[in-house]
């Protein structure tokens, strides 16, 4: 499998190290990342709020199961902690598999709970999608469509507009 979208949020600390550490532990996979964007925590919201990107990846030999361990070992060695008790709380460096494609194109589907994809809320989340629509504005969401209209004119399009670019805090450095 070739080719995946990473999520990429981090709300406790350095905010944007941990998205820069991410990015950097990627590059030799990494195709494209996306603007920082600051969004309001979803789920609980007693919680900062977050910085999000998403990262474009691929690798010749690279499964769908490698991608999420590749994710799961860049969030440990961030420090990320798994709270139990609160599934959608804070966290230094969260890593999410939005979707994987085949060599021939193909999206990659699963519904293991371990690592479901395309993954089950990513249609539902501006802050996924906004990141994703400007690296590229005419992708898919396996199973749901175009990116951009899921964004403008689905369930997530009530929180665009909370969704805030912040050019300034560039994840790479130029050159
Ligand atoms: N991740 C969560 C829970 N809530 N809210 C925002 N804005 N961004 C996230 O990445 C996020 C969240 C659990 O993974
Ligand atoms: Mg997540
Ligand atoms: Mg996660």
């Amino acid at each position: 499998m070739t080719r995946a979208v990473l999520s990429l949020g981090s709300n406790l600390g350095d905010r944007l190290a941990h998205l820069r550490a991410a990015v950097a532990a990627l590059t030799p996979v990494l195709e494209a990342v996306s603007l920082v964007y600051e969004t309001p925590p979803w789920g609980d919201p007693d919680q900062p709020s977050y910085f999000n990107a998403v990262a474009l990846v691929r690798d010749e030999a690279a499964t769908a199961r490698d991608w999420l361990d590749r994710a799961q070992a860049i969030e440990a060695s961030e420090g990320r902690v798994r709270d139990p008790e609160r599934r959608f709380g804070p966290r230094t460096l969260d890593v999410d598999v939005i979707a994987v494609w085949a060599p021939d194109g193909r999206p990659v589907t699963s519904d293991d709970p371990v690592l479901t994809l395309p993954h089950p809320r990513a249609h539902l989340r501006a802050f996924v999608l906004r990141p994703w629509a400007d690296l590229e504005p005419d992708a898919e969401l396996p199973g749901h469509g175009r990116v951009a209209e899921l964004l403008w004119s689905g369930p997530a399009a009530d929180d665009v507009a909370a969704v805030r670019a912040r050019p300034e805090l560039r994840i790479q450095s130029a050159g």
